[in-house]
């Protein structure tokens, strides 16, 4: 038998054993977490949390610098009713990251405040087991996933990684051997777009029912926008949403000749492959320059190309500051993003929509047309506006009906080319109530009148049911609105 000496068996303890405590049990209070990894809980595996929980943890970071990381071990929540909220600060009003509920494997959450605070809610009845987390805290966000270094708290990722925590492989799949990588992007070869160079566009070339990634990381994430196709242009317009923080009210626009995304003004948006909102420290990039000159000189190796083309850049030109610009990482707490208003500093002329989700837009001749949504103040608009992609305008219309229809969100708007006629369904009003009309307009090419009018079915009281968040497409061929899915009430007439 072998003899294992008592002195190594208890070093082995020593290193192996996490010198950190375990924060468990949720019992309405605030815990407050300092050290840089634990286990947060509302209870022992196994055993349902409380009903009427609210219990608060809140991580603290060293400095506001550094970037805590929530990885859920499980979830399993009452769906709908019981809440996990993760929120980007030490306060409720902070950014909020995300919100769990039910039988759930979420994702990785990063918050880069300096703080994390997490709640967890349930209501008065029916328990389930609840979650279990791990959270660290490191100088980068998910200490650059091991395919970057960490300087002054920015990931430089290595060659063919990118994103802010170098989680991304750029150039994937040898850009599908359809192009070249240039500088950690697919340039693919004519015919070919896509991130990776995918999708043909030559029919004969392409395969059907098969997903392609056209882009990832470039514009902010967002919900309730909207997106219309534009075949003049070859081009996918993006208008709004909502980023589970802030309203959106930002046009970018997908060239799918090129694969790019542009700004409304036509500037080309990259995913930066420094893409956090912090401006490298030159002292530090320039001892992390020095170093790798040393190791270069010390075994005769070239250092990584990347990371060295970066810092060059940055002192010869405005690479930063352009990618800085770019819209790979959402805006900080307190750093709303700006957008020019309905109406110009004179307070007369239109310019464009302001910001708003929950709008409907379509393929209109010429470019698209975009009605209502839900503004930044909660109320709802009954704006309908123009977009032309050749002049890069924006235009409000129907100014002079002498009926608009009332403010709406989550309804659709859908062009029939034979009737010339755009049609708006359904959709929620103010206070919640859905909708059951059917509005038209007909838009004037000469400048002339443009009235909304209800447009009533014959034969019928209407439409049976109130819809919302449902969509709809006009079929040439029967002459007919389809419309599909959404929420239903039903409606009662009385006759009389
Ligand atoms: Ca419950």
């Amino acid at each position: 038998m072998v003899q294992v000496p008592y002195q190594l068996v208890l070093a082995l303890i020593v290193i192996v054993a996490p010198s950190v405590t375990y924060s468990t049990s949720c019992d309405k209070s605030r815990k407050v977490l300092t050290d840089s990894w634990g286990i947060i809980s509302d209870g022992p595996i196994g055993e349902n949390y409380t009903h009427d929980t609210h219990c608060e943890w809140l991580i603290k970071a060293n400095s506001t610098d550094q970037f805590i990381t929530l990885k859920f071990l499980y979830m399993n929540t009452e769906c709908s009713y019981d809440y996990v909220f993760v929120y980007d600060g030490y306060s409720f009003q902070a950014p909020l990251l995300g919100t769990f509920s039910g039988k759930n494997d979420p994702q990785n959450i990063v918050a880069s405040s300096g703080y994390m605070l997490i709640l967890m809610y349930s209501d008065t009845n029916y328990m389930l087991d609840g979650f279990q987390a791990e959270y660290s805290i490191s100088n980068c966000p998910s200490n650059c996933t091991h395919h970057g270094q960490c300087v002054a708290h920015t990931c430089i990722c290595d060659t063919d990684w990118g994103g802010e925590d170098c989680s991304r492989k750029l150039c994937a799949n040898q850009c599908s051997g359809h192009g070249d990588c240039i500088e950690g992007q697919c340039l693919c070869r004519q015919g070919y777009v896509g991130q990776y160079c995918s999708l043909s566009d030559h029919d004969q070339d392409r395969e059907g029912n098969r997903w392609h990634t056209l882009s990832q990381d470039v514009i902010e994430a967002r919900t309730s926008h909207s997106a219309v196709y534009v075949d003049d242009t070859d081009a996918l317009y993006v208008f709004g949403g909502f980023n589970l923080n802030l309203v959106l009210g930002d046009l970018k626009v997908y060239w799918f000749n090129s694969s790019r995304w542009e700004d409304e003004d036509g500037n080309v948006l990259e995913s930066g492959k420094l893409s956090h909102g912090h401006l490298v420290d030159a002292s530090a990039l320039a001892a992390l320059l020095n170093k790798e000159r040393e190791k270069e000189s010390r075994w005769g190796l070239r250092t990584p190309t990347i990371l060295q083309n970066i810092i060059y850049s940055l002192t010869d030109n405005n690479t930063w500051n352009y990618r800085h610009h770019g819209e790979g990482s959402n805006p900080g707490p307190g750093q709303l993003r700006l957008y020019r208003g309905s109406r110009q500093a004179n307070g007369s002329e239109v310019v464009r929509p302001g910001p708003r989700f929950g709008h409907a837009a379509c393929r209109y001749p010429g470019g698209f047309l975009l009605y209502g949504g839900k503004l930044p103040d909660g109320s709802l608009s009954s704006e309908l506006w123009l977009y032309n992609v050749t002049a890069r305008s924006w235009d409000l219309r129907a100014l002079g009906s002498n009926f608009t229809p009332p403010p709406l969100s989550k309804h659709t708007l859908t062009y029939a080319p034979d009737t010339e006629h755009v049609y708006l369904v359904g959709g929620s009003r103010q206070h919640g109530e859905f909708s059951n009309r059917i509005y038209r307009i007909k838009l004037s090419t000469v400048g002339g009148d443009e009235q909304w009018t209800e447009l009533v079915p014959r034969g019928g009281p209407g439409l049976e049911f109130r819809v919302t968040a449902h969509s709809t497409v006009y079929d040439v061929y029967s002459k007919s609105l389809l419309i599909y899915g959404g929420i239903l009430t039903q409606v009662r007439y009385t006759y009389v």
